[in-house]
Parts: structure tokens; sequence; C-alpha cells
């Protein structure tokens, strides 16, 4: 399988994270990234290759155009009232409230973020952008006929919601994969989140569309960030009413409970017949994963890795989430390998 992966990743480096009460290290840290290619060349899975430009259009058919702005200006608009830390959120438009668009940067903050730990740092946006085009390269890879390939995607994407950053997200990767397969000839995209978190970013973007259908496998929100999405009980709106499937699940999880719901979401991805299945992935569903609380073993993700394949359909690994970092290159690259041992159709073979 090939991946793609780009340096640039280590643009991204904030130093600070709002983690209980305490200004930490961030968990979402560019070591991550490090240890996941280090074994991705280690059990040299296939070619590692640098993305291409494709550009801001296939971002913004995602994304909110002030958002964009906003987030391109951010760091600048911050340091140029004089704070000397990273760019935090400290106040949000709550319920009976304005949602008028404040001129001021740290209302501009409130009105674009969906939560404070994510602090916006020097180079965040041109890490956020290189990141997004590490997916749009993986797409046109399954575009033009892969069976598979792993977008080493860093910083994450699937929080990011239309017009809103956080969760260490600030463009969402896989929708902008997403759309940029559906307007360049697929008729339909499945979306499987398997990272511990919800992924609110991509439910929100495709929260009314019926042509790309949205698993998600995650903490149950009320106990687990993001907290206000995630329920059973959203399945999608309008015309996309059915195209949300979200499988929210208790502290302790272990993996025969996670495979069943993997199960059900398999069988539901069969009957939409998606034309390409792109995978959310994220490795905070370990078990000694510091800020979650699944139980999954190294050998789980080889498995679930291997169920994923028995679809038989061109498949995109976006990278997501994962901070047992240790762990991360070989969770990883587990699922990945499990993919590739699991996978004998025609459709997987290259
Ligand atoms: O998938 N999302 C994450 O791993 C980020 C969670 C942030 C919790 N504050
Ligand atoms: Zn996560």
């Amino acid at each position: 399988m090939d991946t793609i992966f780009t340096e640039k990743h280590h643009l991204r480096n904030s130093k600070t994270e709002l983690y209980g009460g305490q200004l930490v290290e961030p968990f979402e840290r560019p070591s991550r990234a490090e240890y996941i290619i280090g074994r991705v060349r280690e059990v040299a899975l296939g070619p590692v290759s640098a993305p291409n430009d494709f550009g801001i259009a296939p971002i913004a058919a995602v994304h909110d155009a002030d958002y964009l702005t906003f987030l391109q200006a951010a760091w600048t608009d911050w340091r140029a009232e004089g704070f000397k830390g990273e760019a935090m959120t400290t106040v949000w438009p709550a319920r009976r409230m304005s949602s008028r668009i404040p001129t001021h940067i740290e209302g501009r903050l409130g009105y674009y973020s969906l939560s404070c730990e994510t602090a916006i740092s020097e180079g965040t946006w041109e890490a956020a952008y290189a990141s997004a085009q590490v997916a749009l390269t993986g797409a046109e890879r399954i575009r033009q006929g892969a069976g598979s390939a792993f977008a080493l995607c860093r910083p994450p994407g699937h929080h990011a919601a239309i017009d809103m950053y956080g969760g260490y997200c600030f463009l969402n990767n896989a929708a902008i994969a997403a759309q940029y397969l559906l307007e360049n000839g697929a008729a339909r995209v499945a979306i499987l989140d398997v990272d511990f978190h919800h992924g609110n970013g991509t439910q929100d973007i495709f929260d009314r569309r019926d042509d790309v259908l949205f698993l998600s496998l995650h903490g149950d929100p009320m106990d687990a960030f993001p907290h206000f999405l995630g329920h059973a009980d959203e399945i999608g709106s309008g015309a996309g009413a059915g195209f949300t499937v979200n499988y929210p699940m208790p502290p302790g999880t272990g993996f025969e409970t996670w495979r069943a719901a993997l199960s059900d979401a398999l069988s539901r991805m069969a009957t939409f017949a998606p034309d390409v299945l792109i995978i959310s992935l994220g490795v905070d569903t370990f078990e000694t994963d510091p800020i979650s609380f699944f139980k999954l073993t190294s050998d789980d993700f080889t498995t679930y890795g291997a169920d994923i394949a028995a679809l038989g359909l061109p498949t995109l690994f976006v990278m997501e989430g994962g901070y047992d970092i240790a762990e991360i290159g070989v969770n990883t690259v587990n699922v990945l390998q499990g993919f590739e041992s699991g996978c004998n159709k025609p459709s997987c073979l290259t």
C-alpha cells in the first residue's frame, strides 16, 4: 500500500494544551507522525511519496470561505494584539447570545472554535493545508485505480466542521477527500470513522447529503469528547436522513462489543455500495491511550483491518487520532497490514 506523507506536519507544533486545568504539552504532537512513518518504513508497507498541491479549491468545496480566511490570518491577528502565548479560545457564543461574527480576534476564536484545548500557533495553517493535500493526493491515487492508499495526515481532521476547528483539527481531511472524489467521478462515498472520538465535523459537513454514508464508532458523547454530537438518534437531515449512523459505546468497551458495531456498519456499507470507502483512522481506541476509554489491543487492530478488507472496496485510510505514542506506529500499521492480508478481491490487489 502507498503512503502519502510530508514533513510539513512539523509546522504544527503548538506548545500548549489546556487539559485537566493545566497547560500541558499537547497530546497531538509531531512525534506521532514520526512513529507512524517509522513503522511504515520498518515493515516496508510500500512506497512513501510526497503530496501534490491541489490548491485551495477542494478545501473551499467543504469549508466556509470566511472560516478559511479566519484560519489563515488567526495567528497573525493574535500576535498583532500583542498576546504573548498561543491563540486559545476563552469565550463562546453560548445559549441566547448573538451569532454576529466579532471583529476582535478573541471573539473570532470563539465564533470559529468548538473547544479550547486546540491552540493556534505559528505554522498551524500551513501544516493544516499540507495535511489536506496529503488526503487529496491519496484520493487521487484511488481515483486513478489504486485499491488502497494511506494518507498520513497530521494535523488530523474529523472534528473540523464546515466553519469550526477544535479537537486538534482545522481542516476535515477525510471530508475534503470524499468531496473531491464525488466531484471527480464517484457517485457515492462512504466514510467509516473508527477513531475513539465521534467525527462531529464529518457528520456536520455531510448531514444533509445522501451521496455520503457516514458511520462512526466512538465513545458515548455523554462520557467522551466532543460531548455535544454523536448520539445514536442523529441520523442525518432532509435528503441525508438515514445516511448518518452513530455507534456510541460506554467506558471500558472491549473488542467483542466494538467489533459487533463494526460488523453492523460494514453490512450497511455493503448495502450502500459506495464507489470508494474512506476510513477515518484513529488508534486512540487502544487500551492504554491516555485520553480515551476503549480497550482494543494491538492484535485487534490487525483483525479489524482484515474485516474492512472483506468488503473489497477501494479504500483510502486517512490518519486521525491516537496518543499512546510509543505504540501508535505499530497499531496504525497493524490496521493497514490487516487490511492487506484480508484483501482477497481483485480491486484490492493493486
Ligand atoms: O479524535 N479526536 C481526538 O483524538 C482529539 C480529542 C480532543 C479531546 N480534548
Ligand atoms: Zn480521537
